[in-house]
């Protein structure tokens, strides 16, 4: 059936400078486009110190922060919105546990990373993160809104 584009939801999904490193962009990108989530904006980008600051705001008493605010700002980064019902939490579920010693296998973390400082990828954790996100990191003019021709076999 036709849905409603509108009523899609949107998460904020980067692949951090280590995975990019790694050469799993692709890697990462194809989990997200074979579960049957749509790309609708997606770039590269070094993230300056201040900025990365503003994205982990939430976690600036965390004893960590400033190491993962350098870390996040120390190279090219590959920014995306991903839509699709259900795709903040299911989005989550594709990355695995924060730890990835404690990340499932068929995981992004569980099988593609090591430790928690270099865990490759971020994906918002609820909707109003998603929100918040996906405006601090792009202008609503850089989200495409289009209808693929895989949906309706999808939906
Ligand atoms: P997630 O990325 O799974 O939402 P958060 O929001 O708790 O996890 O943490 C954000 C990022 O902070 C993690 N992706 C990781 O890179 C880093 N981080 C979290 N906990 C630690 C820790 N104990 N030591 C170092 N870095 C951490």
């Amino acid at each position: 059936h036709q849905l409603h584009a509108a009523e899609l939801e949107r998460t904020f999904i980067a692949i951090k400078p280590d995975g990019v490193q790694r050469g799993l962009i692709a890697e990462i990108i194809s989990r997200f486009e074979r579960k049957g989530f749509k790309l609708v904006a997606i770039k590269i980008v070094v993230p300056s110190k201040e900025f990365a600051e503003k994205h982990y705001y939430d976690l600036k008493e965390r004893p960590f922060f400033n190491g993962l605010c350098d870390f996040l700002s120390s190279g090219p980064v590959i920014a995306m919105v991903w839509e699709g019902e259900g795709v903040i939490k299911y989005g989550r579920k594709l990355i695995g546990a924060t730890d990835p010693q404690k990340s499932e296998p068929g995981t992004i973390r569980g099988d593609l990373a090591v430790v928690v400082g270099r865990n490759i990828i971020h994906g918002s954790d609820g909707p109003e993160t998603a929100k918040d996100e996906i405006a601090l990191w792009f202008t609503s003019s850089e989200l495409v809104s289009y209808t693929s021709n895989a949906e309706k076999w999808i939906y």
